[in-house]
């Protein structure tokens, strides 16, 4: 009997040493209560672009921009993560570093092809020298029957794969997944500028290791600035079918507002041109994938669910010293579904359906009539890690409010107009990320106006009251949603809320917004979530689902 007496006491303190240990890993890990639960994010450390996101042999990749050392921008090296169900991930070895001295200065955005009957193969764009001087490099998986392709190589007789003494050398990057031609020729996109013209150019290739760069960019538009992190891609016409490409969409990452901006249109692949159709404005007045903070993103084709994927990164709006004391920095959307709305003026989004195996408690509310002035909680839910479903309708649009010509900018109009003063149809919506008493809430809500032949809706997420912290960026995003609510009086939205982002999805994805947010007292179990109306024409919460979120396992 002695002998367990004397080792017990050794075995309970070392297992709770190790809880102890455990608890402060876990602690020091998450951070902070800003840290968020199923939004994609490394366990500590600085993060911008997805980078090379593809499917291959069952697994989906995740590479992204990672300084291996701090919180801030730098030492950028392409961390790699894998999954099977694009919501919960495993980090592995980081995939491309500096190594060589085609990118001995840094290895910045690229993406991945698949190449039919080899396998994937990626392109980057690698930092030569102090002065930023860029080229393209190709890297290949060391052995590719890695079911994770954990180690990549560098060729050094494929690289430095492009090299182009007639571009800006020091705005030249990111290129884009290689497609096939009819010619049998490979091309790809890299991203620059010429006197404020952007410009996606083109280059083709008969092997995938000489690249040639074509005439003519596939496209270029003046005053837009450089053009990061292009993405060229076919869309269906057909609904959310991929697999009968009738249109194109190219998209942009505009360093000069920080946006992701994309027309529809189509590819002359004779001449290889593209062409955005008259239908979608090419520039700063143009589409935006999202009206929040959501950049330098990147699509690919998943062939397991015959669907396009879209990833986006959305950065901090606190302070460096913010990041620095979480111990992170930066964040990717929820990856989303993208395909062509059947109008063929835009595209529509839609988290992937895999995040919704994650959804805990559900709560539900029908028909409930908020009048002017109304908000009424939403209970029952763990209101900061939560996916919302609602719809509102209302039987008239009498009151909206007359709209002014002068409103080109639904960023200002969101601004003059927030969620606090009173309108006609709306402002009608979500509080979300909201404390008990509204010291702090960031509403996402509708707004809706009329002009002489139709009505314009506004969908704005609001992070001007968010926080009761002063030093933040608490911007008012907003956009227009193409939408004829005339015809059934009805709109939809979708909120994925997760401690520190709130991500909407406006009319079934058509307007979609990414709000960073720092709230002090909403946080945790002190967060909650209201419906509200602030308009004179009732509104009806026809439907509302509600979703307690499970965390994802990101490790
Ligand atoms: N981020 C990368 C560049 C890209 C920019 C560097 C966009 O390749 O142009 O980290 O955020």
């Amino acid at each position: 009997m002695a002998l367990p007496s004397t080792k017990m006491p050794v075995v309970f303190y070392s297992m709770v040493l190790l809880i102890i240990n455990n608890c402060i890993e876990a602690v020091s890990v998450r951070g902070d209560y800003h840290r968020t639960g199923f939004h994609f994010q490394p366990l500590k450390n600085w993060m911008n672009d997805p980078n090379g996101p593809m499917y291959y042999n069952g697994v989906y990749h995740l590479f992204y921009q990672y300084n291996p050392n701090g919180t801030v921008w730098g030492n950028i090296v392409w961390a790699h993560s894998v999954s099977k169900d694009l919501i919960n991930w495993n980090g592995i070895e980081h995939a491309i570093y500096p190594s060589k001295p085609f990118d001995k200065f840094g290895c910045w955005s690229g993406s991945a092809t698949i190449i039919p009957g080899k396998g994937p193969v990626i392109l980057y764009t690698g930092v030569i020298d102090e002065n930023n001087t860029q080229v393209q490099c190709y890297a290949e998986p060391e052995d590719p029957n890695d079911p994770l392709l954990r180690r990549w190589v560098k060729p050094d007789k494929l690289n430095p794969a492009v090299v182009d003494k007639d571009v800006n050398h020091t705005e030249f990057r990111d290129p884009t997944t290689a497609w096939w031609g009819k010619d049998g020729h490979w091309r790809m996109l890299v991203g620059s500028v010429r006197k404020r013209r952007g410009i996606a150019y083109l280059y083709r290739s008969k092997d995938f290791k000489t690249w040639v760069r074509a005439k003519h960019p596939i496209h270029s538009k003046g005053g837009t600035g450089m053009w990061e992190c292009p993405d060229f891609y076919p869309v269906s016409v057909i609904g959310n079918v991929v697999g009968n490409p009738v249109k194109h969409v190219l998209k942009n990452s505009l360093d000069d507002t920080k946006f992701d901006y994309y027309t529809v249109g189509t590819y002359l692949e004779d001449k290889d041109r593209y062409v955005p159709d008259n239908t979608s404005v090419d520039g700063w007045g143009g589409l935006r994938y999202d009206y929040g903070n959501f950049y330098a993103s990147k699509s690919f084709f998943d062939p397991s669910k015959n669907r396009r994927i879209l990833w986006g990164w959305a950065n901090e709006c606190d302070k460096p010293i913010d990041n620095f004391r979480k111990g992170w920095a930066g964040i990717q959307a929820i990856p989303r579904t993208v395909w062509l709305d059947f109008t063929g003026r835009q595209l529509v989004q839609w988290p992937v359906e895999e995040l919704n195996s994650l959804r805990g408690k559900e709560v539900n509310i029908d028909n409930q009539r908020l009048e002017k002035g109304d908000y009424s909680e939403v209970k029952g839910i763990t209101a900061a890690q939560a996916d919302v479903e609602v719809t509102f309708s209302f039987s008239s649009l009498d009151k909206a409010e007359a709209y002014d010509p002068k409103w080109v900018k639904a960023q200002d109009l969101c601004a003059q107009k927030g969620s606090k003063l009173q309108g006609g149809v709306g402002p009608f919506g979500l509080l979300t990320l909201a404390s008990q008493n509204l010291e702090e809430f960031t509403p996402v809500f509708f707004r809706v106006f009329k002009s002489p032949n139709k009505h314009i809706v506004l969908l704005c997420s609001d992070a001007r009251s968010s926080s009761l912290k002063s030093d933040l960026y608490k911007p008012q995003f907003a956009g227009f949603v193409d939408v004829d609510l005339a015809a059934d009086k009805k709109i939809s939205l979708r909120s994925l809320i997760d401690h520190s982002v709130v991500e909407s999805f406006g009319a079934g994805g058509k307007t979609n917004i990414l709000s960073r947010v720092y709230p002090e007292l909403a946080v945790m179990n002190q967060a909650h979530l209201f419906v509200f109306n602030n308009g004179t024409e009732p509104i009806v919460v026809q439907n509302l689902k509600a979703w307690s979120m499970i965390s994802a396992d990101i490790k």
